[in-house]
């Protein structure tokens, strides 16, 4: 059996995947910058053209997109080629405004199989696997992507979407199931109700788990892992880019980049200057070989750090660190800078708490203030109210040692907290209606 799903382009040595990258990356900026009137439009005014990138590192030159031009050029406006060239058009929901579209040629869906396959081989899938797809089917970019990846290896998948986590576990106890994709919040979900159904998840013949679309602590990874008996991997990606296919883990656990396919950079979100690899900042992407909407330098608000390491798995591409949030995620609380991940992260430290949390960000005076909501694990109600308030206050000051502010925690009733089946929503914007 083969150890990589594309050997030439998984194992290329940096230096030759650099000069692919710049032929790939001269070749977009020219076909941006000859069809698409906004290119053309900020590229003049940023006093650029594609002749003037002779490297690699000449893409700092660029202008940045963000996600305003692409709802300003809404729905087509960045598209390279005629309707009729186009054979399939995603969008992602978001949560203002118009969606985001992400229109693919037939040569995209071939790109995105491919790089679905890789990261699918890398973690283990094999044509003998029953993979369930519990992504959700639709727009979004996830069921119909992980379903694109598991026809490329050629599994039998079982296209069962979102929801209907009872059904859920039914198709995965009758069909035998072995690999399941769908968000990290969702695999709680369904453990959760399996186990409330009295079925021994670990005993199922489920074994590995594709996992992404939001962020995820390594605590949490640990937990799905126990309660489902199945190794957890991650797959990152967004509509812009392709959805996922941008990058997963391999068999050592390293998120790599698929980097013939996109050129990454991470950049300080406050200066917008580039930053040398290891620095943690915001990640920004070049579409390299996309041929319905290439992206130039898109902003995705994503922080992260990326590295250039040996991996134990022989891919070369390059490696990026989990992403811990989004700039726009990020909280600030009595001048400290807060991460829904960080407070993630010490409460799956808790045994006695059940993984499923809210953030509620309001307002005390002028400032934004939070507090978090989270569940103990059932057997623990029993212990009595003093118990709750007890543990509440030991979560509490364990945030206070990570983060370094006092954040309330309130252990609220069992199963109070809604259960999500796609990505969880973790922060309560309450501080207009708390002015
Ligand atoms: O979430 C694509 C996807 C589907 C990726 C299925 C993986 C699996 P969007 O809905 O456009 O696309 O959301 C993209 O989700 O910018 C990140 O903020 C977040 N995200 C995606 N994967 C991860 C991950 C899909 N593994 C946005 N870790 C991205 C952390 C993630 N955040």
């Amino acid at each position: 059996m083969k150890k990589f799903w594309n050997e030439k382009f998984e194992t290329m040595p940096p230096e030759k995947m650099r000069k692919h990258q710049l032929t790939c990356l001269k070749e977009t900026l020219e076909r941006v910058n000859e069809k698409i009137p906004f290119y053309r439009d900020v590229f003049e005014k940023s006093g650029v053209k594609p002749a003037d990138l002779k490297s690699l590192d000449d893409i700092s030159k660029f202008p940045f997109t963000v996600k305003n031009d692409l709802r300003d050029n809404y729905p087509f406006g960045l598209c390279t080629v005629p309707m009729s060239e186009l054979v399939r058009i995603h969008a992602s929901s978001g949560t203002t405004g118009k969606p985001i579209t992400g229109p693919y040629t037939a040569d995209d869906m071939q790109q995105w199989g491919e790089c679905m396959a890789r990261a699918m081989w890398a973690q283990t899938v094999r044509p003998d696997d029953i993979a369930q797809n519990a992504y959700g089917m639709g727009l979004f970019t996830g069921g119909l992507g992980f379903l694109l990846g598991f026809e490329r290896v050629g599994c039998a998948v079982v296209p069962s979407g979102s929801g209907q986590t009872e059904k859920q576990i039914l198709l995965m106890e009758d069909f035998g199931t072995t690999v399941i994709g769908c968000t990290p919040t969702y695999a709680l979900t369904i453990a959760e109700r399996a186990s409330q159904l009295g079925k021994d998840l670990p005993n199922f013949p489920l074994r590995a788990g594709l996992f992404g679309a939001e962020p995820w602590s390594l605590e949490m990874k640990q937990k799905i892992e126990s309660r489902m008996g199945i190794a957890a991997h991650e797959h990152y990606g967004l509509t812009e880019l392709m959805g996922p296919g941008v990058g997963f883990t391999c068999e050592a656990g390293t998120l790599h980049l698929n980097e013939d396919h996109v050129l990454a950079e991470v950049i300080d979100p406050e200066t917008e200057e580039p930053l040398p690899l290891g620095e943690k900042g915001e990640l920004v992407f070049t579409s390299l070989q996309r041929q319905a909407m290439p992206m130039i330098r898109y902003r995705t608000r994503d922080i992260t750090r990326l590295k250039r390491i040996t991996c134990a798995c022989g891919r070369e591409f390059l490696s990026m660190e989990k992403v811990t949030g989004r700039s726009d995620d990020m909280m600030i609380v009595s001048g400290v800078n807060v991460f829904p991940s960080q407070i993630e992260s010490v409460l799956m430290e808790f045994e006695e708490i059940e993984p499923q949390y809210v953030i509620h960000l309001f307002k005390k005076g002028y400032l934004d203030a939070i507090s978090v909501d989270t569940e103990a694990r059932a057997e623990y109600y029993e212990k009595g109210q003093g118990f709750l308030d007890q543990l509440a206050s030991r979560v509490s000051a364990k945030i206070q040692s990570v983060v370094g502010i006092k954040v309330p925690v309130k252990i609220v009733a069992s199963k109070e907290i809604p259960r999500s089946v796609g990505k969880a929503r973790r922060i309560l914007d309450e501080r207009e209606e708390s002015k």
